[in-house]
């Protein structure tokens, strides 16, 4: 209706993005405190709070209280999904893997800590990420959530990250690179939703666990949230082209241009972009049958997404 299209016109996403990115770095902060031994607390703070988008976070809050929960109720899981998304990319960063030296605009992890160091903050912050989601101590005393929730909420970030979630998407994607045949369409869908997807997918999934949804609500956003996943690497993808041309030039760029696989080379530009398109729009779509008001947040951040320019 009009009067809905007015409210979502007026919602403010970036003050809401800014808001809740704030709440989850304090909640970060306060769960991740400066022990002994202080090195490994360091490396795992400083790749934690020095930020990143924050996009899987506010997803599970998003997806939490548009199904009638508290922020409070999320941000554990919020939390987790932030500590594994940060130590998949500290790993990924390692030299045995990507061997990037930058990170989130800053000295990747082992570049600052070293090797080891870097390794092992990776797993307790994974250890840590369970931990802190399975912890009652996590949770409002005045408000709890159901046990068989949160369990639920552990069972499916496990299944989410684990050898049949990113790493099985990293396995494949580590086997596929440098073979004499490019990948095909199928491989690299299998890439990205394992690698990118699922994650996207858990936060928003774990949102609606615990802030009490039924399993009905919680289907749709699982679905919501695959797509916005699909989406988030086609944007990737495309971006890897458009900047690399744009920022490079004509001629200087060619051997720059990354030699991964990405859509716009499998399917072309244009053809990329239609399927971005109907991404956004089916996962708009699986939200139709909320309130349109309070869908608001997540229909911004598919936008968000979908339009972004890096
Ligand atoms: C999770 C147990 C476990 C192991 C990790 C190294 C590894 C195994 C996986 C690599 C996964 C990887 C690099 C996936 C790419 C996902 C992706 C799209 C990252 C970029 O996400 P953004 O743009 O980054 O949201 P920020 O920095 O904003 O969080």
């Amino acid at each position: 209706s009009a009067a809905a299209a007015a409210v979502a016109v007026e919602f403010d996403f970036k003050e809401y993005m800014l808001r809740k990115a704030d709440a989850v770095h304090r909640a970060m902060d306060a769960a991740v405190p400066l022990a002994h031994p202080e090195r490994i607390h360091e490396a795992m703070r400083y790749s934690l709070l020095v930020g990143g988008k924050r996009v899987r976070p506010i997803l599970c809050l998003a997806a939490c209280e548009l199904v009638g929960g508290r922020e409070s109720h999320a941000m554990p899981s919020a939390v987790a999904v932030e500590m594994v998304q940060t130590m998949s990319l500290m790993h990924d960063d390692l030299p045995c893997m990507d061997n990037d030296d930058l990170r989130r605009g800053k000295p990747s992890n082992h570049r600052v800590f070293g090797e080891p160091i870097a390794v092992l903050a990776g797993d307790a912050l994974l250890a840590l990420a369970f931990g802190h989601l399975a912890d009652p101590a996590s949770y409002p005393a005045d408000d709890p959530v159901a046990p068989a929730r949160i369990i639920r909420a552990v069972s499916k970030l496990s299944r989410s990250i684990g050898p049949v979630g990113l790493v099985a998407g990293q396995v494949v994607d580590i086997v596929s690179t440098g073979l004499a045949v490019p990948v095909g369409l199928d491989r690299l869908e299998f890439i990205h939703l394992h690698k990118t997807a699922f994650l996207l997918e858990a936060s928003a999934v774990m949102g609606a666990i615990v802030g009490g949804g039924s399993d009905d609500q919680i289907e749709l956003l699982r679905r919501f949230s695959r797509r916005i996943g699909l989406l988030f690497q086609v944007v990737d993808d495309i971006l890897d082209v458009t900047q690399s041309s744009e920022e490079l030039g004509k001629t200087a760029g060619k051997d720059l241009v990354s030699d991964k696989t990405t859509y716009p080379k499998l399917m072309g530009l244009k053809e990329s972009r239609d399927y971005a398109r109907e991404l956004l729009k089916d996962a708009k779509e699986s939200l139709s049958q909320f309130d349109p008001v309070k869908v608001a947040p997540l229909l911004h951040l598919a936008d968000y997404i979908a339009h972004r320019q890096s």
